[in-house]
């Protein structure tokens, strides 16, 4: 079984959010067409509360996108992006939910960031998908959405990890930072996965 995860197709990351991801509109009709050619949907949702550590506003005289040591991992701050129950953490309206079968909301720790769908960046938690997936069956993911080189790169290195062939489609992802995708790309190649 073939399962498509689409991750974080949300306001914030989309033009005129508050962590917009250039062109991230663009993915949207895509995602759409391609839902056709899976057996399951399931979407990741990130969803923080409103004083998560990632947000460069909770540490005084940081600015979005500097780097600092959160409890011994390293942490990007952010923008303050999709909190829970904003309009930007919303689903875009113009995305198919309609076959999408599970949420694996993720984020929802203030301590911890959480870029991929399986796990925190700790690697403590476990959101259940991987579970999920193998009772259903599923033994081959696509991985598509927002932001190619943070939550959809982790969450496809997570799925290589927990054993399924997996897929990143190019042409259904954007990147924050475009240059650090390419990298990223490469890892996740020498890893085993596939570009499609
Ligand atoms: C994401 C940064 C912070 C993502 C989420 O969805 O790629 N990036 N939170
Ligand atoms: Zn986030």
């Amino acid at each position: 079984m073939k399962a498509l995860i689409i991750v974080d197709v949300q306001y914030d990351f989309l033009p005129g959010g508050s962590l917009a991801v250039a062109k991230g509109d663009e993915i949207i009709p895509v995602i759409n067409y391609i839902q056709k050619d899976y057996d399951l949907l399931v979407a990741t949702q990130d969803w923080h509360p409103d004083n998560h550590l990632s947000f460069a506003s909770q540490h005084e005289g940081k600015l979005p996108f500097e780097v600092i040591d959160l409890f011994g991992l390293e942490q990007v701050l952010w923008p303050d992006h999709c909190v829970q129950g904003s309009y930007g953490a919303e689903f875009s309206e113009d995305l198919n939910m309609n076959r999408v079968e599970a949420i694996f909301r993720k984020g929802m720790e203030r301590n911890i960031d959480s870029y991929s769908g399986f796990f925190d960046n700790g690697k403590r938690k476990d959101t259940g998908l991987a579970g999920y997936l193998k009772a259903r069956k599923v033994d081959e993911v696509h991985v598509c959405g927002l932001a190619a080189d943070y939550c959809v790169y982790f969450t496809a290195m997570d799925a290589l990890a927990e054993g399924f062939k997996t897929n990143i489609i190019s042409k259904a992802t954007k990147a924050i930072d475009k240059g650090a995708f390419m990298e990223k790309k490469n890892e996740f190649i020498q890893a085993g996965g596939l570009l499609l």
